[in-house]
């Protein structure tokens, strides 16, 4: 853990890449970050596992003024776990004043999330550990060149699916949601409005809180780092990209797409991403991109079904 960022802008400037290695021009996770970090402030302490916000820190210095502890892939909540039981030892003993306070931020990928480190999350959730985990979502193994995680899409491109990801993205909404722990939300940061809110919010709730970001990334699903806002609104336009949250047992759906043929299709977010290029060219895949559009209308039917009733 190192307390003080050597690189601290003064207070009210704080912004990422302070220290470390500069992320990919246009990286939605790193949107989604930032708006985050402004919200919550300097009081905070985040839990990284391996992955491609890994490179934002290096020793001794964070990209925030707040602290940095680098852990394993699968142990990002284990770590956080660490660091909330020293900060309440520390405050029970009034070794530190309770305006030292942090909040612990476990920020993983989806990979991670997903996958290796699902136990330890599952743990964490059961101890109702009171943390915050933020999941931004490049859809695959960003760090290590973009081979498939349990959230690649149907369809989508990577180094381990080069003919199109066979499977299904994991529900780890629903995963999470199922522990019931004290919230959970998916956001995007082109719709930071939603975003902000839901953070802002989170703020103020004790016990697990859980955000799956979706971070499109120029440099693995191949389009043009002007285009991330685009492509993310796209995903929400769309359907693609629910925006919802889990509280006290329930699902709220925060932003409703019109309706399936008033809102732009499915196929105007793929076609704009390299890592879908083949359901295009040299001819269109009827059969995946009808697939495709058809999981989404169903989502979106069952959604109304349900407020409907
Ligand atoms: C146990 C273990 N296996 C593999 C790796 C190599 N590795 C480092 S980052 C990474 C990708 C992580 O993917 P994700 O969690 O989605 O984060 P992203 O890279 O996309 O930011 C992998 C496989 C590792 N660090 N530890
Ligand atoms: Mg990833």
């Amino acid at each position: 853990m190192s307390p003080l960022n050597k690189n601290t802008p003064p207070l009210g400037q704080h912004h990422l890449l302070a220290g470390g290695t500069p992320a990919c021009a246009g990286c939605g996770g790193l949107e989604n970050i930032k708006i985050i970090y402004d919200i919550l402030g300097p009081k905070t302490i985040f839990v990284n596992a391996a992955g491609c916000m890994t490179l934002l820190s290096v020793y001794p210095f964070t990209p925030f003024p707040g602290s940095w502890l680098y852990t394993s892939m699968a142990s990002a909540p284990a770590g956080a776990q660490g660091v909330r039981d020293a900060l309440d030892i520390l405050l029970a003993k009034k070794r530190i004043p309770a305006d030292e306070d942090l909040q612990v931020v476990v920020l993983t990928g989806d990979g991670a999330a997903g996958g290796m480190g699902l136990s330890a999350t599952s743990g964490a959730m059961d101890r109702n550990l009171d943390f915050i985990y933020l999941c931004y979502d490049n859809e695959g193994y960003g760090n290590t060149g973009y081979q498939f995680s349990a959230a690649t899409p149907h369809g989508a491109k990577t180094t381990t699916s080069i003919m199109g990801n066979p499977g299904y993205k994991k529900d780890l909404f629903a995963i999470w949601a199922a522990h019931r722990p004290a919230y959970v939300a998916t956001i995007c940061g082109a719709e930071p409005h939603d975003l902000a809110r839901k953070v802002a919010k989170l703020k103020n709730i004790k016990g697990p809180k859980m955000l799956i970001a979706l971070a499109p990334c120029p440099t693995n699903w191949h389009f043009e780092p002007s285009a991330t806002i685009q492509i993310g609104k796209l995903a929400v336009q769309s359907g693609h990209w629910p925006l919802k949250e889990y509280e006290n047992g329930r699902v709220t759906h925060t932003k409703i797409p019109k309706p399936s043929d008033e809102r732009p299709q499915v196929e105007e977010y793929l076609c704009r991403q390299g890592r879908f290029s083949h359901l295009f060219t040299p001819q269109r895949n009827e059969t995946v991109l009808a697939e495709i559009q058809a999981k989404v209308d169903r989502y979106w039917q069952e959604v109304n079904d349900h407020y409907a009733g």
